[in-house]
């Protein structure tokens, strides 16, 4: 009866992944199609054709909120102190160690390769960039990390404007060309629209640990959120069959509303093929191998089972929108315990982006290329720091794609109108770093689950600090000194 049961739901994912997939070459091969219409598709049409998918889409992100906030508080509150320091240090250093291995891996690609051809076509300059200075954008960073509340972090997010001398800068691009001058220029606070997903986080890590520490009392609190939790999992898992559906219209509508391929195959081909390159490689053989090398374990099935994840991802391009299914799918086919999933994979999803840090190297230095300019090795670190700074950053910054572009950009002094130059081909290469984002977060997830596990298996599941203290004696698994400590 159970096996039946187990054969059945088996073949249910299996041929949900199938779907999936063939959802993405379906929508792909749809998208073509329509678009061999003689007359231009009107905006108004691509919407309509877009729109099953835009519903699945609306359909997730309604979940990325309720589902983080109270995982991340039962995670951390479950945990007992020393151990969800010791995950979250895990984690922060496989994150900080993947994003430093893409940026080296992008910038030996593109400097070998050598995309750029001077010269390169720009798109039209059209796209509003809006005047920021770095220090403002780090600072706007840290400011948004201390939402002062709570309500308006869900909504809104907090950024520093500039205003020119005498009057109100709008967007004409290419005004600064000097960054001392806009150092000098009047500034005010102003809130944008747009989830303070960093500074939510962050609150909920700080709300865990209060109910940690509050022991027996905090219990209530954390049954509560803990079902928050778990009901929006059971919509994900509802949720996630519409995901062949879903990304078939997205892509569909994608393919059907881009109206310059040419520039991808022509213009911009070296560039796309050295960000594909790179990411390929970064996500199915280096990070591969990390987690090989660490668990002692082939890597291909738990891969396998992330495929969902994966292509939805590549529908969404949003790995927070994506969430929902990773974690499902981590939990449920890849067997990661809840405690590290759900602490884990949120702070991966906003601060862990393989993808974007290595697709952002690579951007500054083409752009160089294209402007002729030879980079000093000095240059060449700078831009690798701010490209893996970006990618840490960019959920607690407003508008985040082309303004931390143009931060990377100007940390070489390169003007904040050429990332036009890439924008053709920005859409695609989004939907496949994110693919990596996710990949990234994922391996992560199992690779601090395979390390904690010693830890984790001497804990009682429905946890309480007295309960742990207890426990603790019993196990071998636990460290000496962390018996001590208490
Ligand atoms: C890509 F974890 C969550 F769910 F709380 C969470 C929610 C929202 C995490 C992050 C965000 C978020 O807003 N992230 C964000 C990411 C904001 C702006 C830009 C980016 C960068 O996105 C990637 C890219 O453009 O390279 C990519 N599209 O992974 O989603």
């Amino acid at each position: 009866m159970m096996n039946k049961e187990k054969l059945l739901g088996c073949v249910k994912s299996g041929g949900l992944t199938l779907g999936t997939m063939m959802g993405v070459i379906g929508g792909v091969i749809f998208g073509i199609c329509l678009r061999s219409r003689p007359e231009p598709w009107t905006d108004r049409e691509v919407m309509y054709v877009a729109y099953v998918g835009e519903l699945f889409l609306r359909m997730l992100k309604a979940l990325i909120l309720p589902l983080i906030v109270p995982s991340l508080i039962t995670a951390v509150g479950s945990l007992d102190m020393s151990l969800s320091g010791k995950v979250g240090m895990r984690a922060i250093v496989y994150y900080m160690t993947t994003t430093v291995l893409a940026v080296i891996l992008g910038i030996i690609l593109v400097v070998t390769i050598h995309p750029g051809v001077a010269g390169q076509e720009r798109a039209d300059a059209s796209k509003d960039s809006r005047e920021v200075t770095t220090p403002d954008t780090l600072m706007d960073l840290i400011r948004n990390l201390f939402p002062p509340n709570l309500i308006q972090a869900t909504m809104q997010q907090y950024r520093t404007s500039l205003v020119s001398p005498g009057s109100v800068v709008v967007n004409d691009s290419g005004q600064i060309r000097d960054p001392n001058d806009s150092l000098t220029w009047k500034f005010k606070g102003e809130w944008t629209n747009g989830s303070n997903i960093l500074g939510l986080v962050f609150f909920a890590i700080v709300f865990g640990i209060a109910l940690a520490k509050m022991g027996e009392k905090g219990k209530p609190l954390l049954d509560f959120f803990t079902c928050l939790s778990d009901a929006m999992m059971v919509i994900t898992t509802w949720v996630i069959n519409l995901a062949p559906v879903g990304v078939f219209f997205l892509i569909g509508g994608q393919v059907l509303g881009t109206n310059d391929f040419g520039v991808v195959l022509n213009q911009l081909g070296w560039y796309f093929a050295t960000v594909m390159l790179g990411l390929f490689f970064h996500g199915f053989i280096v990070l591969p191998i990390i987690l090989t090398v660490f668990t002692r374990k082939l890597p291909f099935r738990f891969i396998a089972n992330m495929t969902n994840a994966i292509t939805t991802a590549f529908g969404t391009g949003s790995s927070s929108a994506t969430l929902p299914v990773t974690i499902s799918l981590l939990e449920e086919k890849n067997n990661v315990d809840p405690r590290i999933c759900r602490f884990v994979l949120p702070i991966g999803a906003t601060i862990n982006m393989d993808g974007t840090a290595l697709y952002e190297a690579v951007a500054a230095i083409f752009i160089s290329q294209v402007n002729e300019m030879q980079l000093s090795f000095g240059q060449i670190l700078a831009v690798s720091v701010t490209a893996t700074a970006a990618s840490i950053g960019a959920a607690g910054i407003p508008q985040a794609g082309l303004v931390t572009m143009v931060m990377v950009l100007e940390t070489v002094g390169l003007p904040a109108e050429d990332v036009t130059i890439i924008l053709a081909v920005d859409w695609l290469l989004d939907r496949f770093r994110t693919a990596i984002n996710v990949l990234g977060d994922s391996i992560g997830a199992g690779l601090v689950y395979h390390l904690s596990k010693n830890e984790l298996d001497g804990m009682s599941k429905p946890t309480n600090s007295t309960q742990q203290q207890q426990r603790n004696g019993e196990f071998e698994a636990v460290p000496l000194t962390e018996i001590e400590e208490k």
